[in-house]
């Protein structure tokens, strides 16, 4: 499968190029990417990971950790890590990223934030000129459940007023907002920190200035956290389909 080759190139040259012995507290991200970041740490053997820690950003990865038999350790105890590798959903030019669509944008920001380096490994189909060209789905925001509705209006509103019905609104410029459901889950799908997600599109003009709306949406009462990155990576790694990488810094 060309995309599955792809995320392990982007993991792989990823984890060469920036994860070095001396390279102690590790965080991973969360994602199908991921697997492929922690193999590729396996790989450097028994003897310097036995020396390391490595911090989760949420149950899949905490799982993905305990799985290798690599040690976990806690965001708590580790507030300075030394390198996380993350998934992305899609990266712009300017290395700005739409995350959570894995709903775990909150302890993958935290930990981004947390890192003296942090990197974004994804296949082709993620590297993008502007966000909102590949990722059709809105971004991500993770909400308190008691607010969803009033965000989900006041999200709607970003631009003019329109009317939200209980789980779905439309925006000012025509696009649906949506309350994520569960698929092997009846009712909303729950974060990792008891919240619920809403996937709210916006026109590309918006997603032309990604820190500005992340700004605006950050800044809506309810809201926890937002699934824009910006400004933070210091290098996204791409597989692409013909077996090259592409890096972006
Ligand atoms: O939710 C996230 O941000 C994850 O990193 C995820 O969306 C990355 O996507 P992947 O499964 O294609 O690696």
């Amino acid at each position: 499968d060309p995309v599955e080759e792809a995320k392990k190139l982007a993991a792989f040259a990823a984890v060469d190029r920036h994860v070095s012995k001396e390279h102690r507290v590790i965080g991973i991200g969360s994602g199908s990417t991921v697997p492929f970041v922690v193999d590729r740490i396996r790989e450097q053997g028994e003897a310097v990971n036995r020396g390391r820690v490595f911090v989760p950003t949420g149950f899949q990865s905490q799982q993905l950790i305990v799985q290798a038999g690599l040690t976990l350790g806690d965001a708590s105890q580790y507030p300075k890590i030394d390198v996380t590798i993350d998934g992305a959903d899609e990266v712009d030019a300017q290395l700005n990223a739409i995350k959570g669509g894995g709903a775990c944008q909150l302890r993958e920001k935290v930990l981004a934030e947390a890192a003296d380096t942090w990197i974004m490994v994804a296949d082709y189909r993620k590297n993008s000129e502007t966000l909102g060209e590949s990722w059709k789905q809105g971004i991500p925001i993770e909400v308190a459940p008691f607010a969803y509705v009033a965000v989900l209006h006041r999200l709607a509103q970003l631009g003019s007023p329109t009317t939200a019905e209980q789980s779905t609104a439309v925006g000012a410029h025509g696009q649906v907002l949506t309350l994520r459901m569960g698929k092997a889950k009846a009712g909303p799908v729950v974060s990792d920190n008891g919240n619920f997600i809403i996937d709210a599109p916006f026109p590309r003009e918006m997603m032309q200035r990604p820190a500005e709306l992340l700004t605006k949406i950050k800044l809506l009462t309810g809201v926890v956290e937002v699934g824009l990155f910006c400004g933070m990576a210091k290098a996204a790694y791409f597989g692409n389909a013909d077996g090259s990488v592409s890096v972006r810094q």
